[in-house]
């Protein structure tokens, strides 16, 4: 793994009050890359994991694919001043201490009543901290969002040290990611400005895709409802 990722001298020009030299500059960012970094790789191979596991025991695999992404150092100091967090490069425990989604991870699956499987499974590892939900499927955003925000904590084994890194997962069926990443791109293009009119035309989709969403579960258990392997979970 490349942990130049970030540049100190670039990070040093967007706030040139950090105190130390650039050697320590670039060794604490890639402090917090190897950290978040870790903590993705290992929900990552969990997920993977639980996926196989439910694949052999139901002939069915729920994660359609997983997306992650680590937040950019100039993305999380723009955050952390967002957040009123004073001086953040010097401050940076405050800053992981205070910014839950420096590492996300984004698992898309087939259907709405998978999310709760998938992520009940993975809460349920006795290892991990649960540290917050925002369930977004029950009550949708007022742009017509949906998918299940979790934070949690996951344990990083360094050399010398254990560290509970959180990591916000984002849950999502297949029809609310298709609907989150078209409204994101729109919005995107349009610099983040969208008429009222698009506005609810979009918030119209996502309640339509959310129907289909509904119906198809309908469709799914219609066609396995005297499958064994698909009743007993
Ligand atoms: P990225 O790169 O996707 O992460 P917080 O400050 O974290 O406590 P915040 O940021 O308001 O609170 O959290 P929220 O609203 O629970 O989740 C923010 C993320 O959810 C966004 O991340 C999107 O990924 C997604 N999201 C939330 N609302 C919408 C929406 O209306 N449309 C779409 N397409 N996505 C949404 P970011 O900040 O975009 O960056």
């Amino acid at each position: 793994m490349g942990f130049r990722y970030y540049y100190a001298d670039r990070i040093r020009e967007m706030m040139p009050e950090f105190r130390g030299t650039d050697e320590e500059l670039q060794s604490a960012i890639d402090d917090v890359s190897l950290l978040y970094k870790s903590a993705i790789r290992e929900v990552e191979t969990r997920l993977s994991i639980l996926s196989d596991d439910f694949d052999k025991k139901h002939s069915y695999m729920p994660i359609h694919h997983v997306q992650s992404r680590l937040k950019t150092f100039e993305s999380l100091m723009e955050k952390a001043g967002r957040y009123g967090i004073e001086d953040p490069l010097n401050n940076l425990d405050t800053v992981m201490r205070e910014i839950l989604d420096i590492a996300g991870i984004r698992v898309v699956c087939n259907y709405e009543e998978d999310i709760a499987t998938m992520s009940r499974l993975l809460l349920s590892q006795e290892d991990i901290e649960m540290i917050r939900v925002r369930d977004y499927c029950d009550k949708p955003k007022e742009s017509g969002y949906r998918s299940v925000h979790v934070v949690i904590a996951v344990p990083v084994y360094l050399v010398n040290k254990r560290k509970m890194v959180p990591v916000e997962i984002q849950f999502r069926s297949v029809m609310m990611d298709a609907w989150a990443s078209l409204e994101h791109e729109l919005r995107y293009k349009n610099k983040g400005e969208l008429t009222p009119d698009i506005t609810n035309y979009l918030k119209t989709c996502a309640e339509t895709l959310h129907k289909v969403d509904e119906q198809m579960s309908r469709v799914r258990h219609e066609v396995l409802k005297n499958d064994s392997k698909y009743s007993d979970y």
